[in-house]
């Protein structure tokens, strides 16, 4: 079914002096005089065309997960809860450590054995293939809350969530996607790799590989095996990362930058890796902590990434000076920054 819909939102996108786009109403008087612009879709009506076969693939997963949950309560061995832990583990750093923080962002560089455990984790992970996932998120950063913005947070959570995936993309993310350099990835030959054979190499490591090993090893059921190690871990993982699109869009203190729409969210920061810390990224996308701070706790990704350095796989981690984040909140934040809050004037 199409439907026109019209855009929901009154806020006005404006453009910083970065490119970024930002929001309006948060911004003051004169700011808006100097950098204000009416972007050209604001009124714009467009289409909404459904694609079933994912609205229906993801109505199936989630029911298929609930029966997992009951099955992981119930019959599920010990060892598949543990692996399937694990794997999860694994899957996630695929795309932290790796299609994000590595392959979309370059916060660091990675050696050739590295990059292939990363690819080999994503893969697992079946969130599109490296190539993709990066374009994706690298107009995200450029065009964020815009339409040419893939899960544009202003149409609301559940679009930026996960209903952007059941529709066709508006024209503006694939015109404007197109001004994004996708030349380095296009250089990688295991990223080039991966995209080629997706479609053989994605089933198998995303099914076969995490149904495989408990039925093997200690004679797992394949109905709880493709239940819980399967679709329960893969639906979680979805959920997770979704959730820095959507909650992490919405709600949280913005301390760095006030006029943009991404937040410093600590749940969302512990269910993806270390992804929560939203506001930060995208003041500072470069940062390989995807935060100001270098704690683990509520950023494993950060452990991953400092312990491939150490062994020398990773190297040339990019980090931001702290005399740059305190400018940075002192001028664009929302007065929460802890430079702020602890300073002599309370
Ligand atoms: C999934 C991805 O879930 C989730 C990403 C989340 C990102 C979160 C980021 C937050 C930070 C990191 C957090 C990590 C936390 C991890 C925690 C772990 C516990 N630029 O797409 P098509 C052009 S995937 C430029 O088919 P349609 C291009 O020419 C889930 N151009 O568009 C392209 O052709 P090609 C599993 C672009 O037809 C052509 O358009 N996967 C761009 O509108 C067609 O592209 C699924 O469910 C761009 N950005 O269809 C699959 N985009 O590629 C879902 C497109 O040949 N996807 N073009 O160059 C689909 O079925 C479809 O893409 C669609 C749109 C229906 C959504
Ligand atoms: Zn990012
Ligand atoms: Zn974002």
């Amino acid at each position: 079914i199409d439907g026109v819909h019209q855009e929901p939102y009154k806020m006005i996108p404006v453009l910083s002096d970065s490119g970024t786009a930002r929001l309006s109403s948060n911004i003051d008087d004169t700011t808006k005089r100097n950098t204000e612009y009416l972007h050209p879709l604001t009124t714009k009506k467009y289409k909404w065309k459904i694609v079933w076969r994912n609205v229906i693939a993801f109505i199936y997963l989630h029911i298929a997960s609930l029966y997992g949950i009951y099955l992981a309560a119930v019959v599920c061995k010990w060892e598949t809860i543990g692996f399937t832990m694990l794997f999860g583990l694994c899957t996630g750093y695929g795309i932290t450590a790796g299609a994000h923080r590595l392959w979309a962002h370059k916060c660091y560089k990675a050696n050739t054995a590295l990059r292939l455990l990363l690819a080999f984790f994503n893969t697992a992970a079946f969130q599109n293939h490296i190539y993709e996932w990066a374009r994706d998120h690298r107009v995200h950063h450029k065009f964020t809350d815009t339409d040419a913005d893939p899960h544009n947070s202003r149409r609301g959570f559940f679009f930026s969530h996960m209903g952007w995936l059941m529709v066709k993309k508006q024209t503006d993310v694939k015109l404007k996607g197109q001004l994004v350099d996708m030349s380095d990835l296009e250089e990688d030959w295991v990223v080039m790799f991966q995209m080629k054979y997706y479609f053989i190499l994605m089933p198998l490591c995303a099914f076969v590989i995490p149904i495989g090993i408990p039925m093997y090893f200690w004679g797992e059921s394949l109905n709880v095996a493709f239940h819980c190690s399967a679709i329960l871990r893969y639906t979680v993982s979805l959920n997770n990362t979704w959730l820095v699109n959507s909650a992490a869009h919405i709600w949280g203190n913005r301390p760095y930058d006030r006029t943009i729409s991404p937040t410093e969210n600590i749940y969302v920061g512990i269910l993806a890796f270390g992804e929560g810390w939203h506001n930060y990224h995208h003041a500072f996308p470069w940062d390989y902590k995807t935060s100001e701070y270098s704690g683990y706790k509520t950023n494993i990704s950060t452990a991953f990434i400092d312990f491939f350095s150490w062994l020398g796989w990773a190297y040339d981690l990019k980090t931001v000076r702290t005399e740059m984040i305190e400018k940075r909140a002192l001028r664009t934040g929302d007065g929460t920054h802890h430079s702020i809050q602890a300073g002599p004037w309370g």
